[in-house]
């Protein structure tokens, strides 16, 4: 069992796509859990190679092939990390604020709070604050999830609340943030209305913030 979790994690470190791919499904087929080879596996790998990067080890490349790599076994893993839900629970605009280029765990946040019953509008990477703005206003969403992964651009979560504030419609959403540097305390600090440090409990977050 084990095993086949870590071919998942070392086919993540070695940036290599189709074994990614493999492993994944060789995990699935001996009976493992989804969040098992996510948790353990994925994002074990992913975690490894931000590892390496602070070590000089590897290079942007390498995190490059990486992150293909996991979007790889990410897509495998889709239909079973998402339960069939009938009813949308409300609508979640979501993005990488601007600056920042990584998807990885915004995707991850995307497909959960999905599996949780909610309906997804995905603004993608490098998202202008004035852009969330403008979705809340014409598509009037319950919650705008941000996220950042570099601490140069945790500041222009900030600056979406702040532009939600002058348009008049931040009473109108719930704010949620995260991201690998992003605490509780910071989400305090900028006014947003909460936040998770992982993806499932982003979604639970979210559920319970409009039942
Ligand atoms: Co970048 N990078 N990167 N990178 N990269 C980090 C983030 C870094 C920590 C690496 C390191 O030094 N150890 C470091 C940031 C340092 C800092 O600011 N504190 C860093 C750096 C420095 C950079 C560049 C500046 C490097 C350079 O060019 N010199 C550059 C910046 C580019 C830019 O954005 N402007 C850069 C570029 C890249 C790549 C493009 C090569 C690639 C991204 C590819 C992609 O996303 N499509 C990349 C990668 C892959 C990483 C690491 C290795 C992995 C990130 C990842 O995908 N993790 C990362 C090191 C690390 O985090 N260990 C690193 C897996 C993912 C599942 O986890 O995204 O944390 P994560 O998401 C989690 C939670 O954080 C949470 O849920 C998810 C899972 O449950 N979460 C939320 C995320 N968003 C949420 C929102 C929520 C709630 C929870 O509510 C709304």
């Amino acid at each position: 069992m084990d095993e086949q979790i870590s071919a998942v994690r070392e086919a993540v470190i070695a940036g290599n796509a189709p074994e990614t791919e493999a492993a994944v499904h060789a995990g699935l087929a001996a009976g493992l859990s989804a969040k098992r080879l996510l948790d353990e596996g994925l994002v074990e790998g992913m975690r490894h190679v931000g590892q390496l990067f602070e070590e000089g080890e590897y290079f942007v490349p390498e995190m490059l092939v990486a992150a293909r790599a996991m979007k790889a076994g990410l897509a495998i893993l889709r239909p079973q990390l998402m339960e069939a839900a009938i009813e949308p629970k409300g609508k979640v605009v979501i993005g990488t604020v601007r600056g920042d280029m990584h998807d990885i765990g915004k995707n991850l946040v995307g497909m959960m709070l999905e599996g949780a019953g909610f309906e997804i509008r995905d603004l993608g990477v490098n998202v202008a604050p004035e852009r969330f703005v403008e979705v809340v206003q014409n598509e009037h969403p319950d919650i705008v999830a941000l996220s950042a992964l570099l601490t140069t651009t945790m500041p222009n979560m900030a600056a979406v609340i702040e532009q939600l504030k002058a348009a008049g419609v931040r009473e109108q959403v719930k704010v949620l943030v995260g991201g690998a540097p992003v605490t509780e305390s910071f989400a305090q600090r900028i006014g947003a209305d909460g936040f998770a440090p992982d993806a499932s409990q982003c979604a639970t977050l979210a559920s319970s913030l409009v039942s």
